[in-house]
């Protein structure tokens, strides 16, 4: 998969993916990331790429003109059609289930804005997806960008190690329910000590404690994701079973 991201920070979105499994998914041709900045492409002494908004206001607005350069210097550098992504908070929330859809494409093109925003000619032109990141004020796209870049790259084939893949596969559909609590050595620590049941050996009765904490916590934490979930009869047993044994214990 190839992305284009235009911002007028390219060194962030390259150091913020540069590392882990996007930097390792880039070593393995898996995946090709590449900075615009519409600044290179804005003319005069000042390269201004904002302008105050007309109306008045606070602020300033990107401009069309170095955009609209730097755009079609990004379609030039390769022939694969490609759909341009806004990031900003007008945006639909990110879902798990875009982020799967977008990781299938061949190819994305992001943009970042920064300021108030982008001419909204620009937009309704050129963009045919806005994305937000959720409900919380950031001061440019870049992030937005950086957390899509991850997102789609690791699902990208062969970009996780076997441990990776693994680790996904158990959990099925990803984001169905919360994660199950995590320990490692020691076995006994001041902290507290490792449930007996993940130190039995006994395969079955882990699995059944692990989807039972996975249960019990979606249901303490984020209930909404329950009604998404098909739970099985056995499913619905044993949350109500861990809600039976929790009687009497202080929620955290
Ligand atoms: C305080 C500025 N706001 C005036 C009411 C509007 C505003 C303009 C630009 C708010 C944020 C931004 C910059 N944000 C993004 O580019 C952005 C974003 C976000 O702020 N929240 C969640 N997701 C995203 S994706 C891009």
């Amino acid at each position: 998969m190839r992305v284009d991201v235009i911002t007028l920070f390219p060194e962030f979105i390259a150091q913020s993916a540069g590392l882990g499994v996007v930097g390792r998914a880039q070593e393995k041709s898996l995946f090709s990331l590449h900075g615009w900045n519409p600044r290179d492409y804005a003319e005069g002494n000042y390269r201004r790429v904002d302008d105050r908004p007309f109306g008045g206001g606070p602020g300033m607005v990107m401009l069309i003109e170095p955009l609209q350069a730097c755009l079609d210097a990004v379609r030039m550098a390769d022939p694969a059609p490609a759909p341009v992504i806004y990031l900003s908070p007008q945006g639909r929330p990110l879902t798990q289930s875009r982020v799967r859809e977008l990781a299938a494409l061949p190819r994305m093109i992001l943009l970042c804005g920064r300021y108030e925003g982008i001419d909204e000619r620009f937009l309704a032109s050129q963009v045919d997806e806005e994305i937000s990141l959720g409900d919380y004020v950031l001061s440019g796209g870049e992030l937005g960008a950086a957390v899509i870049i991850d997102a789609v790259a690791r699902l990208q084939e062969g970009a996780l190690n076997d441990a990776e893949s693994a680790a996904q596969d158990s959990f099925e559909g990803e984001l169905g329910l919360l994660d199950c609590p995590h320990y490692s050595q020691p076995a006994q620590h001041a902290l507290g000590e490792v449930p007996e049941v993940l130190r039995s050996g006994n395969h079955a009765a882990i699995a059944r404690w692990r989807r039972q904490q996975s249960l019990l916590r979606t249901w303490q934490r984020r209930p909404e994701l329950l009604d998404e979930a098909r739970l099985s009869k056995a499913d619905r047993q044993l949350l109500e079973q861990a809600r039976q044994g929790l009687q009497g214990t202080p929620t955290p």
